[in-house]
């Protein structure tokens, strides 16, 4: 295990084949119910990766910025259930790293494809700024990039790997953080290669 004193961890294979088999089954049955969308948001940029979620909340983006809500942008149905195997997955984490009674309110899955990325930011559209967040990766490799509290903080790179888990509690969990990219080609998890990175959070 991979600790700091700020409250980040990353777990190195934490998770087996069997449970990243598990978990990726679990993952498309939201998919097939809640499809991959790519948001455009307020300046009329894209998103250069793809995303649903299920649980209660979902994190969704728009022309009018980012927001938790119920249902699918696109579809308007609710997103459905979490599976138990991410539910229960995510809580037994956060237990492990010292974080007892998190509500997992949320899971939001992003899919990566070669060059797709996501830019330095702070989780802060939670109401809960203080829940811890825990994020599996599965599929091709690729590069977790953690900073500080301010954007022109010092950063520290990180390979994540399939099956490897982060959680950002205490200090880091306010930290600005980014996804550089994946090494395509790195696993044979996902059969159309890419990388799934779901992210469980504690919206309340
Ligand atoms: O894909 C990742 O590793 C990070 C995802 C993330 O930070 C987010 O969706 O807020
Ligand atoms: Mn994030």
């Amino acid at each position: 295990m991979m600790t700091t004193n700020q409250g980040f961890f990353l777990l190195k294979s934490r998770l087996t084949k069997a449970v990243q088999q598990e978990i990726l089954a679990a993952a498309r049955s939201v998919v097939i119910q809640a499809p991959l969308f790519r948001p455009t948001m307020a300046n009329g940029q894209s998103f250069n990766y793809s995303m649903t979620n299920c649980g209660e909340l979902g994190w969704v983006a728009d022309r009018h910025g980012y927001r938790y809500q119920q249902v699918h942008p696109e579809t308007l149905s609710r997103f459905p259930a979490m599976p138990q195997v991410i539910r229960d997955l995510a809580i037994n984490l956060a237990k492990e790293t010292g974080n007892d009674n998190f509500d997992p309110e949320s899971c939001l899955i992003n899919l990566y494809r070669k060059g797709e990325k996501l830019g330095m930011h702070q989780d802060n559209t939670e109401k809960n700024l203080s829940a811890p967040i825990i994020s599996i990766s599965l599929g091709d490799s690729g590069v977790f990039v953690l900073g500080g509290f301010l954007r022109t903080d010092e950063t520290k790179h990180y390979i994540v790997q399939s099956g490897d888990i982060i959680v950002m509690s205490g200090e880091s969990r306010n930290f600005f953080h980014s996804f550089k990219g994946t090494v395509p080609n790195t696993s044979n998890l996902l059969k159309d290669g890419g990388r799934l990175n779901l992210t469980i959070r504690q919206v309340n």
